[in-house]
């Protein structure tokens, strides 16, 4: 029985989070929303939502939601604009950039899209069809999980893993760089669960967040020294025998690499380079491999360091040494985004871009090097980027660099959003966006097994459009007259479903119209999967390779074990992980997401020995910027690391500064990933 009133419509939060929520949205007399909340009938939203999506409607309704497009006025970064009509906006943008495309080439057009909407239409579709058809560069989108994905893909092959109900069963749940309460808070309930039920559950992570502060344990590891800890617990597991003997011989290669390489990893090297007491490492490994089931919740703030790759490879591979993928409410969870098996390559149209006057393929720009991008990239230099879904000048590191370059005035920059951003002030053109819940969209998760498909609940706010309206529209302003650009939002959902992969069987657009969520068929009639309880791993031959090449840890030059010269002037580890209550820099504009995110976190020992007290007004900086933020002194960090939560918008800041004016545009070991966590600096206290 749904538990769905009349006058209610179900929606889906598009946020960039592995919860995916399905959110019911209560319609007033005068068609406007008068409340959300978590729809009880899903399995993992299980009817709450989280601090943030509760008061989605005062976003919705903001007076400073965009609501008309606007030309800049004002010099590019003061954000001042005047409204103007769509057709003016959509003309301009078509003519500025064929005019750029005929003189430069159509690769100096750089589109720059991340996670606003995980909506597969909005986010990953139109758009792209746009772009590979206008011959633009294209955009690597490595800014979140590129390093961890490469990680997952050398070791298990898929982004397959437990799902959330599973976590409910499990005796010992380890939260591996994962900041469950605040960024993942519907897997929570499963381990309440399992807890009352006896389980145990351990945080590891170089910062005491509020997920640690309700842990049993709580294990402060050197930021981005994964790796050593899990040769460490590698070696007590293998040493004492304590491994899977027949699910390793059947399931896996390279153990014997694995068992020379942990053989040097001794609990007391471990302890060295990650700051965990060696009998608190051993302990742990005998505690996992002998705890049946034992589950790991693996994060992506594991992977946000030079060695992070890595690291996750070595996380994702110990299910298999013990095991513990045999059981349910064992393995590990870091996305399991592959298993939604949506036909992708037919939504994006990459075959589009034969079409383009190159005849190859356009050109790769790595995300996370946008300043660079912007600053010094030629043949041809980025003369227009295109905006949307993401704000750079938050979010991407090395923000000097990225704001020279959004200064140029020979850069044409549109920028599409629901809000005036940080990269919205230094726009030409101005675009309002519709949010969730006033577009159709089919979602996927990276973090639990449920399709869902959201209608419109609501009218756009003023003139908002959708990304697929907007790219659609320029498609015909530019006359690409492929059907590609015909099609309805209907259509690319039935394209997407029709993949024929068996875990979307049954899962049509008719069905989701009135479920409007469908597990995956990865198992029959509701049973758990168990995606490698049989090997089966995306990896060559189906193994699990527990040590691939590489494997063994030296430490990030950006870090207490690194570039000596370096730390002697800089010796904080500054980690700038995910803020509890909002999304990257979305909802950075609420003055409760500044103040939180105003906060640097320090040990007393170092703030001591800087003359600075709890509340004082500090200078965090590296030869790459600094920002201003106000002291917390409190028992969240160890000595030697800080954490500024973020991403705050710069522009609320009043020196205009935030964390990824430190960060760099260094990339991880392998995946070409973003290195936020690995990131030294000197703090100061600010003169009275
Ligand atoms: N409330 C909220 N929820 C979010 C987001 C948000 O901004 N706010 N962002 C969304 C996005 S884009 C993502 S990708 C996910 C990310 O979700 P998470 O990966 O959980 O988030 P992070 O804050 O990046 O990292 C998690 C934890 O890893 C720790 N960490 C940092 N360095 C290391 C390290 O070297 N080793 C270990 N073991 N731990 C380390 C951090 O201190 C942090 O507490 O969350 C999503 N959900
Ligand atoms: N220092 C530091 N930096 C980080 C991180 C960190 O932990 N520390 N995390 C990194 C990670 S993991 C990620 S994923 C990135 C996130 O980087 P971004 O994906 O850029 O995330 P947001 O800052 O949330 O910006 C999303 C924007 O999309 C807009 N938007 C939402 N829906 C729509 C829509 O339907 N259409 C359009 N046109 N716009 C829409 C929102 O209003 C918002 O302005 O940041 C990275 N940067
Ligand atoms: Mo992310």
């Amino acid at each position: 029985m749904s538990s769905i009133a009349p006058g209610t419509r179900v929606s889906t939060c598009a946020l960039d989070c592995p919860d995916a929520c399905s959110v019911l949205v209560s319609i007033g007399a005068d068609g406007r929303a008068t409340s959300l909340r978590g729809n009880p009938d899903h399995p993992v939203t299980r009817g709450f939502l989280c601090a943030k999506v509760a008061q989605y409607l005062e976003r919705q309704y903001h007076p400073d939601r965009l609501r008309h497009p606007m030309r800049r006025v004002g010099a590019k970064g003061d954000g001042r604009f005047e409204r103007i009509g769509w057709d003016d906006a959509l003309d301009e943008i078509a003519g500025r950039l064929m005019a750029i495309a005929r003189e430069w080439g159509p690769e100096a057009v750089l589109p720059y899209s991340y996670g606003g909407s995980m909506g597969l239409l909005q986010g990953n579709g139109m758009d792209r069809r746009f772009f590979h058809r206008f011959g633009a560069s294209r955009l690597d989108r490595t800014i979140c999980s590129a390093a961890g994905t490469a990680g997952l893909a050398q070791t298990i092959g898929y982004r397959y893993g437990t799902e959330p109900e599973q976590f409910a069963h499990s005796k010992l749940i380890l939260a591996w760089g994962a900041n469950i309460l605040g960024t993942n808070v519907h897997l929570w309930p499963f381990i309440v669960e399992a807890r009352r039920r006896g389980a145990r559950f351990y945080t590891i992570d170089p910062v005491l967040r509020r997920t640690g502060r309700l842990a049993d344990k709580h294990f402060f590891v050197n930021p981005g020294s994964d790796l050593a800890l899990v040769l460490g617990m590698a070696h007590v597991i293998i040493g004492e025998s304590l491994h899977d003997a027949g699910y390793v011989a059947r399931h896996t290669t390279n153990f014997d690499r694995l068992k020379a390489t942990a053989a040097r990893y001794t609990p007391e090297h471990a302890e060295a380079l990650t700051g965990i007491p060696r009998e608190e490492i051993v302990a742990l490994a005998r505690e996992y491999a002998t705890t049946r089931p034992a589950v790991i919740r693996l994060n992506y703030g594991t992977s946000r360091s030079e060695r992070g790759g890595m690291a996750f490879s070595a996380v994702a591979m110990l299910p298999a040494l013990t095991g513990s993928w045999k059981e349910v409410g064992g393995g590990l969870q870091a996305s399991v985004s592959q298993t939604h098996q949506f036909n992708r390559a037919a939504i994006e149209r990459a075959d589009l871009q034969m079409k383009s006057p190159l005849g190859r393929e356009a050109r790769l720009v790595n995300m996370i090097t946008l300043g660079h991008a912007l600053t010094e990239l030629n043949d041809p230099p980025v003369k227009a980027m295109f905006v949307y879904c993401s704000n750079p000048a938050a979010v991407a590191p090395n923000q000097s660099a990225v704001r020279r370059g959004l200064r140029r005035d020979d850069l044409f920059t549109v920028v599409h959003d629901q809000f005036q951003t940080d990269t919205a002030d230094f726009a030409d053109l101005l675009l309002p966006a519709t949010t969730f819940l006033e577009h159709t969209d089919l979602y996927s998760s990276y973090g639990h097994l449920h399709v869902q498909m959201a209608r419109p609940a609501l009218e756009p706010e003023g003139e908002a459009r959708s990304n697929v309206q907007l790219f659609r529209d320029l498609a015909a302003r530019l006359g690409f007259d492929d059907q590609a650009f015909g099609d309805t939002e209907d259509d690319m959902i039935r394209t997407a479903l029709a993949s024929g992969h068996e875990f979307l069987k049954g899962i049509t657009l008719e069905a989701l119209e009135q479920r409007h969520h469908i597990r995956l068929n990865v198992a029959p009639d509701g049973q758990p999967f168990l995606p490698f309880a049989e090997g089966n791993f995306g990896s060559p031959g189906g193994q699990c390779d527990l040590a691939p090449e590489g494997m063994d840890y030296t430490p990030p030059l950006e870090s207490r074990h690194g570039d000596s010269a370096l730390l002697r002037r800089y010796p904080l580890e500054l980690v700038s992980p995910k803020n509890d209550d909002s999304m990257n820099s979305t909802f950075g504009y609420r003055a409760s997401v500044d103040e939180q995110t105003a906060r640097l976190w320090m040990h007393a020992a170092d703030a001591g020995a800087r003359g600075i007290l709890d509340g004082d007004l500090v200078r965090v900086f590296n030869e790459r910027g600094s920002m201003r933020l106000t002291a917390s002194v409190n028992g969240h960090v160890r000595p030697g690391a800080v954490c500024a939560p973020s991403v705050r918008m710069p522009r609320m800041a009043p020196d205009g500064s935030s964390s990824n004016f430190l960060t760099s545009e260094r990339l991880s070991d392998i995946g070409g990933g973003a290195t936020f966590y690995s990131c030294l600096v000197q703090v100061e206290r600010c003169g009275d």
